[in-house]
């Protein structure tokens, strides 16, 4: 595997440990999505309930495919191999990829700015600084603003192993 997608995995495996236990639990993914919702006090009721279902179906996904050694909780040996098979995880990830992108988009014209970006992404983790270089990465228009599928494919795109070179790797490192 590419160093860059294996350096996405790890970051991602860190920050969905939300509750820093060093293993991936249900509960880490309620409280993730809770800090993402807290983040998006304009979105409407059906977007929150989508990022909610997306985030439960991300981690009912991942139990069912990783879970090796079946004691309930993914470490980050078990989780790593979902770069083998990353088509068992398409549907999950595209079903969240939509629904957080969705989320940055309160208003529903279309375009997701920066602020909006930030926030969520803050609530998920990430640095700072790597956040607005991602957002730069995207190309926003003059508006500072980007077309939500751009993002939408974005995070798709950090997903999976065999990309390189990708807007996402900003936010590694
Ligand atoms: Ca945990
Ligand atoms: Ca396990």
């Amino acid at each position: 595997m590419q160093k860059a997608a294996l350096d996405r995995v790890r970051l991602v495996f860190t920050l969905l440990d939300a509750d820093g236990t060093g293993y991936l639990e249900a509960g880490d993914f309620e409280l993730m999505a809770s800090r993402v919702i807290a983040a998006s006090p304009d979105s409407g009721d059906v977007a929150k309930a989508a990022i909610l279902a997306a985030f439960r179906r991300y981690w009912t996904t991942l139990a069912a495919e990783l879970d090796a050694n079946r004691d309930g909780r993914i470490s980050f040996d078990e989780y790593v191999a979902c770069v083998l098979s990353p088509e068992r995880f398409d549907e999950a990830i595209s079903d969240f990829a939509e629904a957080l992108a969705r989320l940055g988009d309160p208003d529903g014209d279309g375009f997701i700015g920066r602020d909006d970006f930030v926030a969520l992404m803050t609530a998920i983790g990430f640095a700072p600084a790597n956040i607005h270089a991602l957002f730069d990465a995207f190309g926003p228009s003059d508006a500072d603003q980007i077309p939500v599928p751009v993002w939408a494919t974005g995070i798709k795109d950090y997903y999976s192993p065999e990309k390189t070179d990708i807007p996402g790797d900003h936010l590694v490192g």
